[in-house]
């Protein structure tokens, strides 16, 4: 296997609502999200918020510091729609872009490229009062959004992600109910997340015609596999992965929607307009991908939604998400991927564990399940990038530990943990770890 090249973009990834805290300062407006978590009947499992979350807000020119001294080339962070637009369209709140456009300067100043990421679930709790993702509009107000922030910012921030995971948004906000806005209704499910590929397509033209380069979409990928191979199974992994997976990148790069989705959805299944494909399909100049890992997939008559039923390995290793680990799985989407859609520019945008950390007597946490799950997919990045995958950079989820939506502060992601009480951040074994690897251009990581 041959090393990655100069070039390859090494960095780490967060987003607003989960690392920011102060929702509210400076004439913010309040998002969904800081909705969902007071309101009384619903919320994360752990009635947590991110009121306070890692202090970002106030504490960003500490956490630059630390990337720098952890030699990372790139930053991925979110934006706060409501932060920038109080109402979500209509009146600017120039503190909320000040805020932004002192974080990029500042990255820039320490060596770092700024990602930024427009929308990373935070929704403006104004706009879903008329509907959010449900009402037609919202990709307009989204791509008004976009060439605001594109218009101010764009000459500096060297990468754009439209959305983050439409598929979360679509699934856990309207199937399933565990993320805002809480609904669970199938028959939503198709609307939300046509409008988001809506608005990511808009968003693009909106944002290159505000000067903004190198746009792309960021979705998570989960491969499907069968857990036999029985015809039932195989066809259930058919719709399984046409639902999370081609449901986003079909129309994106190939004009339409995977013909399973008919079939799960029936009479929910709407009829979309023919022009809407061509504002879908607009270019992008790179796909973001976060990959986690992957699920066995059965037919299951009984189940509540499409048929399918997902499962884990029942042996292999899983993180504290119940998530198994299978390194495999990404050389296998990537090569996956470019057959199906062609050549373009590849970003690991997020990947990572969540894992309890030891405590540690002295000194950082000793997160060696971290540093086992970042080298091992970090191998088989590089499988795919010798197989011809063209991937440009990498992503960690997440620099910090944070706030993991339904699941509050329980799970820790971070290369560098927080102290919650304290909030003092203390680099763990795996932010060393990674450091060394993006010193040495992936030289240290043995096979
Ligand atoms: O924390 C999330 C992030 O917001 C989106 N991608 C997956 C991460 C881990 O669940």
């Amino acid at each position: 296997m041959s090393g990655f090249p100069k070039d390859f973009l090494w960095g780490a990834a967060t987003s607003a609502y989960q690392i920011e805290g102060s929702p509210l300062a400076d004439g913010a407006g309040p998002s969904n999200w800081h909705r969902f978590c007071h309101a009384a009947t619903a919320g994360p499992l752990l009635h947590e918020n991110g009121d306070v979350a890692c202090d970002h807000y106030h504490r960003y020119r500490e956490d630059i510091a630390l990337m720098k001294d952890l030699g990372l080339q790139a930053y991925r962070f979110s934006l706060s729609w409501s932060r920038i637009l109080p109402e979500g369209r209509g009146r600017v709140n120039p503190a909320g872009l000040d805020h932004y456009s002192r974080l990029v300067d500042a990255l820039l100043e320490a060596g770092i490229q700024p990602l930024a990421t427009l929308y990373h679930w935070d929704l403006p709790a104004a706009l879903d009062d008329q509907g959010g993702w449900l009402h037609r509009d919202c990709a307009g107000w989204f791509a008004d959004y976009a060439h605001r922030v594109c218009g101010r910012l764009g000459d500096r921030v060297t990468g754009w992600a439209t959305l983050n995971e439409p598929w979360v948004v679509a699934h856990e906000g309207h199937l399933q109910g565990t993320h805002a806005p809480g609904h669970a209704c199938p028959g939503e499910v198709p609307i939300v997340s046509h409008n988001l590929l809506r608005a990511h397509g808009m968003a693009l033209q909106a944002g290159r015609a505000a000067g903004a380069r190198n746009l792309g979409l960021v979705v998570n990928l989960e491969p499907k596999y069968p857990v036999s191979d029985r015809p039932e199974d195989l066809a259930a992994t058919r719709r399984a992965d046409a639902y999370m997976n081609r449901q986003y990148l079909d129309p994106v790069f190939l004009g339409r929607y995977p013909a399973e989705l008919a079939e799960i959805f029936g009479a929910d299944w709407p009829e979309f307009p023919e022009d809407d494909f061509k504002v879908i399909g607009e270019p992008m100049d790179f796909l973001g991908i976060n990959y986690y890992s992957r699920s066995l997939t059965r037919h299951d008559p009984a189940a509540a939604f499409g048929q399918w039923s997902s499962e884990r390995h029942p042996t292999n290793p899983r993180t504290d998400m119940d998530w198994e680990v299978f390194p495999q799985a990404l050389t296998d989407l990537l090569v996956d991927v470019q057959a199906r859609y062609g050549e373009i520019p590849i970003l690991i945008t997020e990947n990572g564990a969540a894992y309890t950390d030891p405590p540690s007597v002295v000194g950082e946490p000793q997160d060696r399940l971290r540093v086992e799950y970042l080298r091992s997919h970090l191998l088989a990045l590089r499988e795919a990038m010798d197989r011809g995958v063209d991937v440009r950079g990498y992503f960690a989820w997440s620099l910090l530990d944070n706030f993991e939506w339904a699941f509050g502060y329980a799970k820790r992601f971070g290369l560098v943990h927080v102290d919650f009480a304290t909030l003092k951040r203390t680099p763990k074994a795996s932010a060393r770890y990674y450091s060394d690897v993006i010193r040495s251009g992936g030289a240290t990581l043995a096979p």
